[in-house]
Parts: C-alpha cells; sequence; structure tokens
C-alpha cells in the first residue's frame, strides 16, 4: 500500500516535526553531522547511527549533484531512513536535509508515477493517466511526424548531468539531430571558458591545508559542493583565513570576513590585487618566470587599475585591499584563489573568471601544499561498446558554432542564443519538437516569459520527469521516470583526490509504474521502429540492460558488480597525489603556450581583449541589483515542494537592506512588489543588514506554475520571472545578475 505521507506519522514513522527535529540536531543543511566529520577526520569508526532498523543498503544520493555516499535503511520494502556512509571517502558520512529528505521524495504524493497525457490546453492541468504502450504510441507518433515534416534535426534534446544523461544523448544522436541543449550555459560554462584559456583546465583546491582562501561568491556553506564544504571547515580549524567578496552576507561569508562588494564590480578587486602585488614586488617571481607568459603585458596592463581606483568601483577601502594583497602573498603559496561554480552571473565573466588564476600564479599558488592544484584524473572506468555509429547529421540550427561562439562547448548548446533563434525564427531551419530530460527549463533559464513563448512555438514537448515540474507542466506529455532510490544507474567515479567507484542501486521497489530512463527509450526506440527505418533500428542500439553496460564498465577493474552491489562502493588501492609536476616543468598546461597565460594567445587569436578589461558598472538610479542564489536545503528549482523540504523554508523572500526598507516604509515580513523590465511578482520582505542597500537577493525554486505540485504551488515567488535574459559573451554562459529591480510597498 502506498502510505500516506501527508499524515502526521510519515510511512517512514518519522514525522514532519520529527525530522526537523533531527535537522536541527544535526545542524540542517550543515554539511553533515558535526560528530561524524570529526571522526571521520580522524579515521574513527561512527557508532551506528540509532535508526538501525531494517536491512541497510548502501547507494549514492541524487538530491542534488554531489552525489554523496548514502545508506538507506529498508523495513518490509518500505525506505525508513537515509543516512550518510562514513566510508564514503568524498562524503565522509555527511548527508544534508535534502539528502534525508529523500525518502519524502519517494514517497511524494504529487509524484508522477504514471504516463500523463495533456487533454486542456497546454499548461491548464488537465491530464489523463495513460498505459505505457500509450505514451509510447503518442510520442513515437509525435517525433515521426516531426521528422517527416522537418527531419529529425527539428528536434531538440535538452537535459541535465546526470548519469544517465548518455542514454538520452545517444538516443537523439541516433535519431539523427545534432541539437542538444545541455547544463553548462545554465551554470559554469564562463569560469570553464575563462580557466580553459588561462590554465587549460580548471583546478582543485587543498582547502583543508591554504593559509588564506579567497571566495568570490562561492557559497560552500550552502551551496554544497563535497569534499569543499567539509575542507572548508578543516581548514578553518587549521587556523585558515577566509575572506569572502559577496554582496550579501551568506553563511559562508558568516565563517570569515565579510567584503560586500558592490556587485558586478569583482574583476576591479582581482586586478587592483595583482597591481599591489606587482607594485609592490610582492609577487612570484621563480613561479612567474619559470611557469607563466606574459608577465610584462600585465604588468603594464594593471599599472592602471590602483587600489584608490578600486575602491571607487567596489565599495572596498583601498587600504583593505593593500592588506588583502600583503597578507595574501605573506600566506603564499597556501593561498587558494578559488573558482567558484556557477558563474551566471555578468556579460563579462569568462574574462572576470579568467582573473583568477591569473592571480593565483602571481601568488605562485599551485601545484603545492594549502594552493591549488589539478587532480591526478579519475578510476579509469571501461566504456560500453555502442557497436553501431550514429548515422551524419545536419550542422545545429541555431549557429552555436565555431564560427559565432568559437571558445563555446558546441556540442552541448548555449540557451540563450538558442531560444532567441527559435522567437526571432532566425535558424537554419525549424526546430519544432522538444525532449526534456530531467531538465527543468522554465525555471532555470531567466525570463521565463520567453521561455513560455518559445514552448508556444512547438508542435511537441516531451518532459521525462519525477514529478509535475514548472516545465512538465507545459508538455504535451509527462513520462515518469524512476527515482534514483528505485533503479540502477551507470556507475560513476569522482574527479578529486580520494579515488573510488560508487553505486547507485535500487533500494525498493518503484513506486506505480514508474520505468527507468533506459526502459523509456527501448519502449519508444521500438515504436519508432515500426514507423519508420532507421539507418540503425533504435531496436539495435539499445539492446542491452543496465547490469550490462555496468559489466562493460567495470571490464578493467578488479571488481565485480555483485562486490559493488554489497559494499556500495570501491576503493583502488594506490590512492594519493604527486605535486609538483607543474611547477617544476615536468607537465606542461593545456594552453597554446603549455603555459598559465596571462595574456592569452587563445582569447586573442578569436578577437577577444587577450587581458582582461575592466568594464565600468552602468547602474539604475533608483533601483536595486537583483541577485539570486541557494539555501542549503533546497536544489534549482527541484525540491522545494518535497514535504520535509518545505517545511523548513515554506516560501522564499525578497531580502532587502534596512536603509532602503526604512526609505521605502518596508517592514520586515511585509508583502512588497518586485517589478523588472519583463515580470513583476508579489513576495515577502526579509529586511536585513545581510545585503548591501543596492542589492536585493531572491532564493531561486518558488512561484511555481505548477499546481501539480501541491505542497508548493501559491507560496513564494520566482526569480526567473523577473530576470532579463543576458548572456555572456564569449560563452553563452546566461548573466542572471543583470536585472536591476524596483521595489514597490503595497
Ligand atoms: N534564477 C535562477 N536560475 C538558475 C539558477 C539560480 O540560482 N537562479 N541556477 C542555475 C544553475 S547553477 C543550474 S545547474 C541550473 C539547474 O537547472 P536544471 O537542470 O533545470 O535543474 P535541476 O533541478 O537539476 O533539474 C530539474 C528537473 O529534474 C527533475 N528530476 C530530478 N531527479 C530526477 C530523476 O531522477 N529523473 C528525472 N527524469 N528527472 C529528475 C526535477 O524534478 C526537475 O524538474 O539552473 C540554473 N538556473
Ligand atoms: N544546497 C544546494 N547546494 C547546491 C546546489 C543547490 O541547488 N542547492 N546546486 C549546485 C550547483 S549546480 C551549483 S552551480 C552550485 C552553486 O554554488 P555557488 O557557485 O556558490 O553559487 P550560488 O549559491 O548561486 O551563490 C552565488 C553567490 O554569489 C553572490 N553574488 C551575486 N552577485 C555577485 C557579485 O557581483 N559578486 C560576488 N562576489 N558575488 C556575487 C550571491 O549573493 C550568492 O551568494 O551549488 C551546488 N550545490
Ligand atoms: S549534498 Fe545533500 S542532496 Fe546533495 S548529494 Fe549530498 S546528501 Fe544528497
Ligand atoms: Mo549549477
Amino acid at each position: 500500500m502506498k502510505p500516506d505521507p501527508r499524515k502526521q506519522e510519515t510511512p517512514t514513522g518519522l514525522s514532519r516535526r520529527g525530522f526537523l527535529t533531527l535537522c536541527a540536531a544535526t545542524g540542517a543543511g550543515a554539511a553533515m553531522p558535526w560528530r561524524s566529520f570529526k571522526a571521520a577526520s580522524r579515521g574513527l569508526k561512527v557508532p551506528a547511527h540509532s535508526w538501525s532498523r531494517g536491512e541497510v543498503i548502501p547507494s549514492t544520493c541524487n538530491m542534488c549533484v554531489n552525489r554523496c555516499g548514502i545508506k538507506c535503511h529498508v523495513v518490509d520494502g518500505v525506505l525508513e531512513k537515509i543516512d550518510g556512509d562514513i566510508r564514503n571517502p568524498k562524503t565522509a558520512g555527511g548527508t544534508c536535509a535534502k539528502g534525508q529528505a529523500g525518502v519524502m521524495a519517494l514517497y511524494d504524493p504529487d509524484r508522477i508515477t504514471h504516463p500523463m497525457i495533456r487533454v486542456g490546453a497546454r499548461g491548464e492541468g488537465k491530464w489523463r493517466r495513460a498505459s505505457w504502450e500509450e505514451a509510447f504510441e503518442y510520442t513515437a507518433d509525435k517525433i515521426d511526424k516531426i521528422i517527416g515534416k522537418y527531419g529529425p534535426e527539428g528536434l531538440l534534446f535538452s537535459s541535465c548531468t546526470d548519469l544517465t544523461e548518455v542514454f538520452f544523448i545517444k538516443f537523439g544522436k541516433y535519431l539523427g539531430t545534432p541539437n542538444f541543449a545541455r547544463h553548462a550555459t545554465l551554470c559554469l560554462a564562463s569560469r570553464n571558458v575563462g580557466y580553459f584559456a588561462t590554465m587549460g583546465s580548471v583546478p582543485d583546491a587543498d582547502l583543508v591545508n591554504a593559509k588564506y582562501i579567497l571566495m568570490f561568491g562561492a557559497n560552500r556553506m550552502e551551496s554544497f559542493e563535497l569534499p569543499h564544504n567539509r575542507d572548508l571547515i578543516a581548514g578553518l580549524q587549521n587556523g585558515a583565513r577566509l575572506v569572502v567578496i559577496d554582496p550579501r552576507m551568506t553563511v559562508t561569508a558568516s565563517k570569515g570576513e565579510w567584503l560586500p562588494i558592490r556587485p558586478r564590480t569583482d574583476m576591479a578587486l582581482t586586478l587592483a590585487l595583482m597591481h599591489v602585488l606587482i607594485m609592490e614586488d610582492l609577487y612570484d617571481r621563480d613561479f612567474v618566470a619559470s611557469v607563466t607568459t606574459g608577465f610584462e603585458e600585465l604588468k603594464a596592463h594593471v599599472a592602471r587599475y590602483t587600489p584608490e581606483w578600486a575602491q571607487q568601483e567596489t565599495g572596498i577601502p583601498a587600504r583593505t585591499i593593500i592588506k588583502m594583497a600583503r597578507e595574501m602573498a605573506a600566506a603564499a603559496p597556501a593561498v587558494v584563489v578559488y573558482p567558484g561554480r556557477r558563474s551566471s552571473w555578468y556579460t563579462n565573466d569568462a574574462q572576470f573568471r579568467r582573473t583568477l588564476p591569473m592571480l593565483m600564479a602571481l601568488l605562485g599558488a599551485f601545484d603545492t601544499r594549502g594552493a591549488s592544484f589539478f587532480n591526478a584524473g579519475k578510476v579509469k572506468l571501461g566504456s560500453f561498446d555502442w557497436e553501431l555509429e550514429p548515422v551524419e547529421v545536419a550542422p545545429r540550427f541555431d549557429g552555436f558554432d565555431e564560427e559565432n561562439f568559437p571558445l563555446a562547448h558546441h556540442e552541448d548548446g548555449g540557451y540563450i542564443n538558442l531560444r532567441d533563434t527559435i522567437l526571432n525564427g532566425t535558424g537554419k531551419y525549424p526546430v519544432k519538437g522538444w525532449m526534456l530530460y530531467k531538465q527543468n527549463t522554465l525555471a532555470s533559464v531567466a525570463d521565463s516569459a520567453k521561455t513560455l513563448r518559445m514552448m508556444e512555438t512547438m508542435d511537441f514537448i516531451c518532459a521525462i520527469d519525477i514529478q509535475p515540474s514548472q516545465t512538465a507542466w507545459m508538455a504535451d506529455i509527462i513520462l515518469p521516470e524512476t527515482l534514483y532510490l528505485e533503479r540502477l544507474d551507470p556507475l560513476w567515479t569522482p574527479a578529486g583526490t580520494t579515488k573510488y567507484v560508487g553505486i547507485r542501486q535500487p533500494v525498493v521497489k518503484p513506486q506505480g509504474e514508474a520505468k527507468t530512463l533506459l526502459e523509456i527509450l527501448q519502449g519508444l526506440g521500438a515504436a519508432l521502429d515500426k514507423r519508420r527505418e532507421f539507418e540503425t533500428p533504435l531496436a539495435d542500439v539499445f539492446n542491452f540492460t543496465m547490469e550490462d553496460y555496468i559489466d562493460a564498465q567495470l571490464k578493467k577493474l578488479p571488481i565485480d558488480r555483485a562486490t559493488l552491489v554489497k559494499d556500495g562502493m570501491w576503493i583502488p588501492p594506490g590512492q594519493g597525489l604527486k605535486l609538483g609536476e607543474y611547477r617544476n616543468g615536468n607537465q606542461k598546461f593545456k594552453t597554446p603556450s603549455g603555459k598559465i597565460e596571462f595574456v592569452s594567445e587563445r582569447f586573442r587569436r578569436n578577437g577577444y581583449d587577450p587581458l582582461p578589461v575592466y568594464e565600468p558598472v552602468v547602474e539604475e538610479p533608483g533601483k536595486q541589483r537583483l541577485v539570486t542564489g541557494r539555501y542549503a536545503w533546497f536544489t534549482h528549482a527541484s525540491n522545494q515542494n518535497n514535504i520535509w523540504l518545505n517545511a523548513i523554508h515554506p516560501e522564499n523572500e525578497v531580502w532587502i537592506n534596512p536603509d532602503l526598507a526604512e526609505e521605502k516604509d518596508i517592514e520586515d515580513g511585509e508583502y512588497v512588489k518586485v517589478r523588472s523590465p519583463v515580470g513583476e511578482v508579489r513576495i515577502k520582505a526579509y529586511v536585513t543588514p545581510r545585503i548591501r542597500k543596492d542589492t536585493v537577493f531572491i532564493t531561486h525554486g518558488f512561484g511555481t506554475n505548477s499546481a501539480g505540485q501541491t505542497t508548493l504551488y501559491g507560496k513564494g515567488a520566482a526569480d526567473q520571472v523577473l530576470m532579463e535574459d543576458r548572456a555572456d559573451t564569449i560563452s553563452n554562459n546566461q548573466a542572471l545578475h543583470e536585472t536591476f529591480v524596483e521595489i514597490v510597498k503595497l
């Protein structure tokens, strides 16, 4: 029987109140229970959790992108509790509130567990339940019609990173479309472009041994990225100095020194820091001479970027900037200039991100203890033999290519460019069918009214999701995937200092009739094969099981599937990282010169400024800049509808500085209107000195349009409704913080 989670006593025997108490006790949202962390860092065994009933099955969390090792307590086929797995090298026993609330994702009464076909108008919320057979025939029919009329390139496949995403991409490729839109330009594409051009890759950070850690908006204590949150705590315990640059005092900033920077001026700060390091002769001469190129040009370039000038731009006093540079130089090379993750901030982000490795290089803070370093790679999993090659495909419809975006990752697409191309009708050909897998585009791309208009141009939209997300709600059909707790996924192995192979496996039977992505593609493939002759029949491509796939991954490793199923992970012998190979010249950077490039030849060759040039910020009088980010207990717009998580934080607020609130006669807790050039929302005010007066903050994930999300519907407001659709000029990464809004008293 499907338990009724809305009752005070949940199927797990843990009440909503009980969950909240537990979260408070373990520091909900903290990276992990403190006790486990301390024990883990000493290599001690932690006594078993008091929740010791039932069978304990090890697996891998999927409530966010981190993939923590988990242990699932199952009694009579019901999942009662999720704990962290203390043996996991990356996460060492930690689970956050979201990870524990995976139980409630499983038993969510709003989950979609049967295929649903739209019967009313798009978005009206009228659906009927369909059998899988009908769902496959229906979807195949629509795809077949689109291919018949526009060719396979008339299909857009969009998806977000997950272990299974490879199947979805392969399916699109075998159908013959080149049009994919993946995660990068929603999130971190500009950071990657900046770092790749400067030093060939994005480095990891030895936060545990660093003496000085400089972070730009990277909110590790709330926006989890394991093991960095854990390492940051260890680093602070070891006495590291933490300086956080953010217009908002995040939990991370509260652990160190908070410098409330004027938003969009970070590059003024990094350029001025470089100015002081060079002019005061505090930089690492040996490192610069042996491992970098373009120093003399950099020196001339930063001469004009004085601390006094940067004070005018950033609002950070010149004396603070000078002190920072001197302290960093004194701590060098044990300094981490943290790369950050989400760089969907501004239209000049790739250039700003370039200044981070440049600053790092001046400090010689690379490839040594307490600094940044390149990981030694992952465990080498065997690759599955797809046997048949995908067919030749047309060029992308949207010009996201070598010619127009020379430094972008073309296969992943660029969302802002793609959507404009569709709306302006400027594509090389029409795109009329949209297949979505695990992506909530309507929530995750700025200016959602535009995304709705893009949806209107589509003949067919199919969403493969687990719930009626904002995007799925606008689809023509929703195909329900099994939850991560119900399915076997491909194996995964992290890039990090500790290598291991982890498994995600079913801990309970699927709810309703949900199917795995592989089963969905197999069903859809068979229905398509009946309709048209593909160069490679889809049935022949997807003629394997997940077990076959995993066995192929394990081919070259001294471990078998059964052992992994039992243990949940495998840690190979011979861990360890050899530092110093880049410093001594044995290893070359993957840049045109093989060195860290202050002057980027790649940028120069492609017509971009080879040295980062600061553009003054233009503000709008009387308006505030809107910025976004996360709370520790939610993932994107994914789990605000989770009953347990929603109980922690039922609705979001707009953060307003007390001086602004006073000017506008707004009290804490009162509802206000936030208006931008593209939309307006009604939202509760949170009046707090934790934010600058020229900035307001709205956490993402509320204000759903989906009445199918019954816990969330009607609560809070959506930041993406307000955001204008700007993008970084080099990577096309969306730029979410370029919008100015007006706060209006109601
Ligand atoms: N305004 C604003 N926009 C943002 C951000 C922000 O902070 N503010 N952050 C940006 C960033 S950094 C990112 S990475 C993107 C993320 O944007 P998305 O990738 O779109 O968001 P996700 O939450 O990862 O995934 C969304 C969908 O996957 C579904 N899902 C979850 N698990 C499964 C599963 O096992 N199977 C299937 N089939 N579906 C599943 C969820 O129900 C949800 O509908 O958003 C970006 N957009
Ligand atoms: N709990 C939780 N953890 C997550 C995720 C999640 O959804 N929930 N998502 C994961 C993903 S996909 C990602 S990409 C990461 C994102 O993690 P982060 O990269 O840390 O990104 P955000 O949390 O969005 O935080 C961005 C911060 O930048 C600040 N900021 C805004 N404008 C400026 C500016 O001009 N200058 C400076 N210096 N700061 C500014 C904002 O105030 C905010 O605090 O988190 C990952 N971890
Ligand atoms: S950080 Fe939390 S939600 Fe993310 S994988 Fe780990 S336990 Fe799961
Ligand atoms: Mo992200």
